[in-house]
């Protein structure tokens, strides 16, 4: 049941991706995911030719904008480092550029043009008015003291708040950036602009942030778990679970899957993997948070605290489970991890992460009928609530919890209902990776057609 294209499709998806390869050289993670996308929607519109107009996939394809900068600072012993920055504005039809940015050593532009690309049809799937962007810099903020994040993310938002604003581009969080970042981050927008302003979401409570703006990208998943296993009338109760990760994507996933009466099992970080086969109940995921976000840990002190086994440089994806939350990073799943989840008896994979899974690893769960909950889907809970951090901001006042909770549920429900008219197949089993794709696209299609060449 892996993509099966005719032959008219597979010629034209083909053509555009090796176009995408010689264009775009180096960035092998912006083919990919070009070519993840495009096979679907090559598909669709070689069906409905009305959308294979006016170079519609080759603009889809090309970003707006690349912004690339210097971020010079001093680091606390004097010393002078310099990092590259960068800001991609992949497509604004659908609205002011939206999505986040990322601190880590292996940012490249074409992660960057990879994240925004996907962060186009993640967000039209919404329903709410954002466009897709990206940024970050190849800044590692691990081992960097409180004063030398503030004075890179100062120096990084003093080139950045020219091409940024409320109604303009509204960055947020990813890997790397969390409210201590957001906080630097808005300080310096306010102190240039002279404007307080919703440029960045994820904000502090006090000074704009929105309520379950931190939990939603894990929560979302979850509720997005749920729906799809509902829709087989079956559900996370008493459901073994594995997360990859402990930031903040796999930290709510790990608290929302408790709440909802799973067991998960496993988490992770760079450094290796905790398997706690008596599961990590609300106490230990709470021990987890505090490790993570407050005193910004290892994951090997949770294996110490609490006695669980410690795999050094291991992937979680050995150890047994009904439902895996990939919610790391890029390509943590390939074939044979995909296969091994498979052989275990895995039976749902929801893609807290971005891209977790390659094009291989799809389908493999594809053919074993795995209910497969692709990132743009999934994940889309975070952006979400930042386009109600936006909502509230413009109207200067704050939706309580329940609001904003009931408010991202029925958002993740209607992804799930996008997926399964877009995904159907001619078996009960539904393509959630070809339904995302294609009911991402179709918005942002239209609004491009209408909008005339630009
Ligand atoms: P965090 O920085 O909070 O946490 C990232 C976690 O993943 C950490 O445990 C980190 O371990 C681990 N990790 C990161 N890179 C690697 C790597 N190369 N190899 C192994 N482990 C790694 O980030 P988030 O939780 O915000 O983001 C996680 C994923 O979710 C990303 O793919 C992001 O794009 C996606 N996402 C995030 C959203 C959000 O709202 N934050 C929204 C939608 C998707 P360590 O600390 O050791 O580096
Ligand atoms: O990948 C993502 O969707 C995010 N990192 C969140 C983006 C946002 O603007 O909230």
């Amino acid at each position: 049941m892996s993509t099966t294209l005719s032959d008219e499709a597979r010629t034209k998806s083909e053509a555009l991706i090796e176009r995408v390869v010689a264009k775009n050289p180096g960035e092998p993670e912006f083919h990919q995911a070009a070519k993840e996308v495009m096979q679907d929607v090559i598909a669709f519109t070689t069906e409905h030719p009305e959308f294979a107009q006016q170079g519609l996939l080759e603009r889809l394809i090309e970003p707006e904008r690349v912004i690339s900068f210097r971020v010079a600072w001093t680091g606390d012993d004097g010393s002078v480092n310099v990092n590259r920055g960068w800001r991609v504005q992949f497509n604004g039809a659908l609205g002011p550029y939206k999505g986040g940015l990322r601190f880590h050593p292996s940012v490249t532009q074409g992660t960057l043009k990879f994240l925004a690309f996907e962060q186009i049809f993640k967000n039209s799937l919404t329903g709410l008015a954002m466009g897709g962007g990206k940024g970050g810099s190849d800044f590692d903020p691990k081992g960097k003291s409180d004063a030398e994040v503030m004075r890179f993310c100062q120096s990084f938002m003093t080139e950045l708040f020219r091409h940024v604003g409320a109604d303009t581009d509204v960055p947020a969080g990813d890997i790397g950036v969390g409210a201590r970042e957001i906080g630097f981050l808005f300080g310096q927008y306010r102190r240039l602009s002279q404007r307080f302003e919703g440029v960045l979401t994820g904000k502090s409570l006090d000074w704009g942030g929105s309520l379950i703006r931190t939990e939603a990208t894990g929560y979302g998943c979850v509720y997005f778990a749920r729906n799809m296993l509902e829709r087989i009338g079956d559900s996370l109760k008493d459901k073994t679970c594995v997360v990859s990760g402990s930031g903040n994507v796999a930290l709510y996933t790990i608290e929302k899957l408790n709440e909802l009466g799973a067991k998960v099992v496993a988490a992770s970080d760079s450094g290796g993997v905790v398997y706690d086969k008596e599961g990590i109940n609300p106490e230990k995921a709470a021990w987890l948070k505090d490790l993570k976000e407050n005193r910004r840990g290892r994951i090997h002190e949770y294996a110490d605290r609490f006695g669980a086994e410690y795999r050094p440089e291991g992937e979680p994806w050995t150890i047994p489970c009904d439902v895996a939350f990939p919610s790391a990073t890029q390509n943590e799943i390939d074939k044979s991890e995909a296969e091994t989840l498979v052989k275990n008896g895995c039976k749902c994979v929801a893609e807290g992460a971005n891209m977790p899974s390659t094009i291989a690893a799809i389908d493999v769960f594809k053919d074993a009928g795995v209910l497969f909950g692709p990132a743009k889907a999934a994940n889309a809970g975070g952006v979400a609530v930042s386009g109600l951090e936006m909502a509230q901001n413009s109207m200067r006042l704050s939706w309580t919890r329940e609001e904003v909770d009931a408010k991202l549920q029925s958002i993740m429900a209607n992804i799930h209902n996008a997926c399964v008219e877009h995904g159907a197949t001619s078996t009960d089993h539904i393509d959630y990776a070809r339904g995302a794709n294609i009911a991402g696209f179709v918005k942002v299609a239209r609004a491009m057609l209408t909008q005339g060449v630009i």
